[in-house]
């Protein structure tokens, strides 16, 4: 069993397609073990994507991500973490393939309607960074 951490962005909540996502999350066979709706501040933003803050795109992709609420979810499964990022599909939705959540609802390389863990030791940092143990369900 693996875990994963899963966030709509600020894009997905506010243009509504947090039950869509939801849906095919569900579909997927993973389950939900843990899930709440949070608006981050800068700081917050800028601590969970620290491994990219060398990135050029850091300053506007922590701003996106502080620019309205987001719901974040912890997903398990057998092999979560991969069967997840298949689900979201690449970072580019232009690069997308078909019936993922970024190739129908993403918009931009930025606003790209999800997040989700890369490695187990993301997903342990990114899941320890919003949940404590009495919010994950077992
Ligand atoms: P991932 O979300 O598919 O794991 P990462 O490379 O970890 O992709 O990048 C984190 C987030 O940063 C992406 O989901 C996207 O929102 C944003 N991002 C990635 N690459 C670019 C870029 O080249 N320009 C603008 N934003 C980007
Ligand atoms: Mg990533």
């Amino acid at each position: 069993m693996q875990r994963t951490l899963s966030i709509i962005k600020p894009d997905g909540v506010s243009r509504k397609l947090i039950g869509k996502v939801i849906k095919k999350l569900e579909k997927s066979g993973l389950k939900i073990i843990a899930m709440k709706m949070l608006h981050m501040t800068r700081a917050q933003a800028e601590g969970f994507y620290a491994v990219h803050k060398e990135r050029p795109f850091f300053a506007s992709l922590t701003d996106f991500m502080c620019s309205g609420p987001v719901v974040v979810m912890v997903l398990e499964g057998e092999n979560a973490i991969s069967i997840y990022r298949d689900l979201m599909g690449a970072t580019n939705f232009k690069n997308a393939a078909e019936g993922t959540i970024r190739r129908e609802y993403a918009t931009d390389i930025e606003k790209n309607v999800v997040h989700g863990s890369d490695s187990p030791e993301s997903a342990a940092f990114e899941i320890g960074y919003f949940f404590n143990s009495f919010e994950i369900v077992k």
